[in-house]
């Protein structure tokens, strides 16, 4: 059995977050967990309201689980606060955690705060030490890194910055830009790879979390990096095809 976890935002409308994650870990067939470390309102039209979990709530959750139960790989998403960040980290420093996967979810899509600002230091300075690989998309990278991207040279500088804060991978997902296919560069090892599938039209909920929750079960089963991110990547593509707008806003939904 594969026992993974996800430390995340919840998201009710259930495209994205802690509950996305769950589902993507049902469908790879490994067991899911999932701790939410922050909230949201949110419907298919955006997010509406965020809200901590305080390090009160959130610290015996991560105690009591993995005192008890050792995934063999974890996700981290939204945490919100550097609180969250500050809580989290220590909980992966006192259980030695070593296959951390971390989506450094900043934004919505709908341009909602999913990080504090004072928390992407914290983010940077005592998780992504921590990370085997990070997952940001193309702002994201930018803002990480301190930067504006706006070529393949620029991508490449902005990458070689993250990989100095200390995790052993990133992965720059490039489906904010906005030409040609959806191309996502792997940094970190022998050489830079790209993964690239055909462009979807349209807009699509929770494409970063599944991609890096399948990340995250494929490494829990002791793939390569390399080979977990093409595996990743192929399911999203194939998710992709079947989403579906499942409220009132024109957001598609993967449909498990
Ligand atoms: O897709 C980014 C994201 C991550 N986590 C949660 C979210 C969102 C986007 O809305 O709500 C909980």
């Amino acid at each position: 059995m594969i026992k993974v976890l996800s430390i995340a935002g919840s998201d009710p409308s259930s495209g994205a977050g802690i509950q996305a994650d769950l589902k993507t870990f049902q469908a790879l067939g490994a067991f899911g967990m999932a701790i939410p470390a922050a909230l949201t309102a949110q419907n298919s039209r955006g997010v509406s309201d965020v809200y901590p979990v305080p390090p009160n709530a959130l610290s015996p959750q991560l105690g009591s689980l993995l005192s008890d139960i050792r995934p063999d790989a974890i996700k981290i998403g939204m945490l919100l606060t550097t609180q969250s960040v500050d809580t989290v980290a220590e909980a992966m420093s006192r259980f030695r955690i070593r296959n951390l996967i971390i989506d450094p979810v900043l934004r919505s899509s709908s341009g909602r705060a999913l990080l504090q600002p004072r928390a992407i230091t914290a983010l940077k300075n005592y998780l992504f030490p921590r990370a085997l690989i990070v997952t940001p998309n193309l702002p994201e990278a930018g803002i990480l890194a301190g930067m504006s991207i706006n070529s393949d040279s620029d991508m490449d500088f902005a990458a070689g910055k993250i990989l100095d804060m200390g995790p052993s991978y990133v992965l720059i997902k490039g489906g904010h830009g906005s030409l040609g296919p959806a191309t996502d560069t792997l940094y970190g090892g022998k050489s830079v790879l790209s993964f690239s599938t055909s462009r979807r039209k349209g807009e699509f909920h929770g494409t970063g979390c599944v991609l890096s929750s399948a990340i995250t079960v494929f490494i829990a089963r002791g793939l390569s990096v390399e080979k977990a991110v093409e595996n990743a990547k192929q399911f999203v593509d194939r998710m992709l095809k079947t989403a579906k707008a499942t409220g009132k806003g024109k957001t598609r939904y993967f449909q498990f």
